[in-house]
C-alpha cells in the first residue's frame, strides 16, 4: 500500500465512514436525508427525498446501502458511486438513483469539509457570478396570474413561470388555492384531479398575450405543461406561444418517447425543457443527440447525484444544451445547496428553478445560500452549505402524503 496520510484531505483512516443514517423529517412537507460521519467527525449530508415515495428510499439506504459504506474511504467518490451502481446489478430507477445521489452529495460535502473549500471550488471553480433563478407566478384566473408576476418582479425576479387556472377545470396543475407556494402532494391518498385539453390551449396563449401587455419583453416567462398533452396539441401549443418568447415551454408532452419531441421541434422554435423525472443520463441521451431539447432538468438528487448529473451536463454542452434544474420544495435545501454549487460551475448554466421553503423547512436546514436581485448565490462554507437540525427535525414526524393524479372528464387515467 502507499503511504497517503500526508495527503491533504486527511488519511485514509480519518477518511473512513464510521457511521451513517438516514433522517425523515417534516417541516410543512416530508424529507429524507442521508447523514455520513468520518472516523475524524467530519459529516455530509445527502438529500433522499423523492416525493410521494420518500420512505421506499429511506428502506433501500437503510436495508442495502448503509451496510455497503461503513469501512469505505469517504474520499473515494467515484468508486463508491460506480459500486452502488453497477455492483447492486439492478440499474437507474428513481429510487435507486435517489439513493445512490443521497450518498454522493454526502461524499461531496465531506470532501469540501475535509478540504476546506467549498464545493463550486472542488468541481472545478466559479464561471459566473450569480445564479438566474426563476419563481412560481399563479393565478385562478388570467387577471390573477399577471398580478402575481407583477408581484414577483416587483420582488426582484428576472424570470417567472406563470400557470393559470382553465374555465371548468377545478384544480389544474400549478395553480395555488391560497396565497401560499403551490404544494402539490398535500393529500394521504392521492386526490383526484380532471384534465381537459381544448380549455387549456385556448387558454395559455392568450395568458402569455397578457403578461407580455402587462410586464413588457424584458421580464423571462416560463410555462410548465406538466406532461399532459400529446406531442400534436404541444406542437400547437408550442407554436402559438411563440409571440410571447418563452424562455422555455416545459414537460410539453411526456419524454418516454423522444420521437414526439420530434414531431413539436417540426413544428415550433420555442425553447423546450424536459426532464426532471429522469433518473439517468440514459434518458437525456436521445433527446440531446437529436437536439430536441434546449435545457435539461434533471437534478441532483433524482440524477444519481453530483458524479453522475455532471456527465449529463456535459452531454448537454456537446449539442448546445443548458441546463435548469428542478427546484421545486420537494427537493430539499441540501439539493438546493448542491445545486446552486454546480451551477455556478457548470459552463452549460441556463437557469435555476427556486420555490422558497417554508419558514420551517429552513429552520431544519440552516444554509448558507442568499437570494438577491432575482438570483441565488451560493456560500462559501467548505461544502455544500446546508446542514440539518436535528432536534428541530424530531419535532416533525414522517406524514404519509401522495402526488395527485388526472383523468379525462370520462374518467380516463391521464398523465398528471
Ligand atoms: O410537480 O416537484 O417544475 N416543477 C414541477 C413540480 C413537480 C413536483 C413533483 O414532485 O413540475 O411542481
Ligand atoms: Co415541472
Amino acid at each position: 500500500m502507499v503511504n497517503i496520510s500526508s495527503e491533504p484531505q486527511g488519511s485514509s483512516r480519518e477518511r473512513e465512514i464510521v457511521a451513517a443514517r438516514v433522517i425523515v423529517t417534516s417541516p410543512g412537507r416530508n424529507f429524507v436525508t442521508l447523514r455520513i460521519e468520518t472516523r475524524s467527525g467530519v459529516w455530509g449530508l445527502g438529500d433522499a427525498t423523492l416525493n410521494g415515495r420518500e420512505l421506499a428510499v429511506a428502506a433501500y439506504l437503510e436495508q442495502h446501502v448503509i451496510a455497503n459504506l461503513i469501512g469505505r474511504d469517504a474520499g473515494r467518490i467515484e468508486d463508491t458511486w460506480q459500486f452502488l451502481y453497477r455492483g447492486a446489478y439492478w440499474r437507474r430507477g428513481p429510487v435507486t438513483m435517489t439513493a445512490i445521489a443521497a450518498v454522493d452529495v454526502a461524499l461531496w460535502d465531506i470532501l469540501g469539509k475535509m478540504a476546506g473549500l467549498p464545493l463550486y471550488r472542488l468541481l472545478g471553480g466559479r464561471s459566473r457570478e450569480r445564479v438566474l433563478v426563476y419563481g412560481h407566478a399563479s393565478g385562478r384566473d388570467i387577471e390573477g396570474a399577471s398580478a402575481e408576476v407583477g408581484r414577483f418582479i416587483a420582488e426582484g425576479y428576472r424570470a417567472v413561470r406563470a400557470q393559470c387556472g382553465v374555465p371548468g377545470l377545478a384544480k389544474p396543475y400549478g395553480v395555488s388555492r391560497m396565497k401560499n407556494a403551490y404544494e402539490p402532494a398535500e393529500s394521504e391518498l392521492p386526490l383526484e384531479t380532471v384534465w381537459s385539453t381544448p380549455g387549456y390551449l385556448e387558454i395559455v396563449p392568450r395568458l402569455f398575450e397578457r403578461l407580455r401587455a402587462d410586464h413588457g419583453r424584458e421580464v423571462e416567462l416560463l410555462h410548465d405543461a406538466h406532461h399532459r398533452l400529446t406531442p400534436i396539441e404541444a406542437a400547437r401549443l408550442a407554436r402559438d406561444l411563440e409571440p410571447y418568447r418563452l424562455f422555455w415551454l416545459e414537460d410539453a408532452t411526456p419524454a418516454e418517447n423522444p420521437d414526439g419531441f420530434e414531431l413539436i421541434r417540426r413544428h415550433s422554435v420555442t425553447p423546450l425543457a424536459v426532464g426532471e423525472v429522469f433518473n439517468s443520463i440514459f434518458d437525456c441521451r436521445a433527446l440531446l443527440e437529436r437536439q430536441l431539447i434546449d435545457y435539461i432538468r434533471t437534478t441532483i438528487v433524482h440524477g444519481g447525484g453530483i458524479t453522475h448529473v455532471r456527465r449529463i451536463a456535459d452531454l448537454a454542452a456537446l449539442h448546445r444544451a443548458r441546463t435548469g434544474f428542478h427546484g421545486a420544495t420537494d427537493l430539499s435545501p441540501v439539493t438546493l445547496g448542491a445545486a446552486l454549487h454546480f451551477d455556478t460551475w457548470v459552463p452549460n448554466f441556463g437557469i435555476q428553478e427556486y420555490m422558497r421553503h417554508s419558514d420551517e423547512t429552513d429552520a431544519v436546514f440552516p444554509h448558507d445560500y442568499t437570494f438577491r436581485d432575482g438570483c441565488l448565490h451560493c456560500g462559501e462554507s467548505p461544502g455544500h452549505g446546508v446542514g440539518l437540525d436535528e432536534q428541530l427535525a424530531a419535532r416533525f414526524p414522517y406524514k404519509p402524503r401522495q402526488l395527485p393524479i388526472a383523468r379525462l372528464p370520462d374518467g380516463t387515467m391521464w398523465d398528471w
